[in-house]
């Protein structure tokens, strides 16, 4: 069965909106605005860096019209995209690592990495 352009877009929404539940208290945390729990944090920052491995294959043809953000430069800058959505992979995962120490002076900048590679394909890729 071939994927209809609405379900990948109700897909990876989904997929972003999990991330964006876990990421928006890890920076809550980050930021002070609320208590630090190291436990609670490491094990948001494993579920992103697990979930920061899905979005892509939601990203299909015909699904850059309709009811989403997602440009039409994408497709026509995949390499570009994919290499953003592999650096999404990877820098989630080295949060995810520095998470498990519990050191916010490790922390605080794997998190920043993390927040700048969501900003650049949103610059990019998002309308
Ligand atoms: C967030 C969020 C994003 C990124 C981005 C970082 O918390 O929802 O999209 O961080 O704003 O620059």
């Amino acid at each position: 069965m071939a994927t209809k352009p609405e379900d990948a877009i109700d897909y990876r929404q989904g997929v972003f909106s999990a991330i964006k539940w876990h990421f928006g208290t890890m920076g809550a945390m980050v930021k002070g605005k609320m208590d630090y729990d190291a436990e609670d944090f490491a094990r948001r920052a494993e579920i992103v860096a697990q979930l920061s491995q899905l979005p892509k294959e939601g990203f299909i043809e015909g699904s850059y019209s309709g009811d989403t953000d997602a440009l039409p430069a994408i497709e026509e800058n995949w390499d570009k995209f994919e290499g953003g959505m592999n650096m999404l992979a990877e820098n989630t995962a080295k949060l995810a690592e520095v998470a498990a120490s519990g050191d916010m002076d490790q922390i605080r900048p794997a998190f920043g990495e993390v927040g700048k590679t969501c900003k650049g394909c949103h610059d990019n890729f998002k309308d």
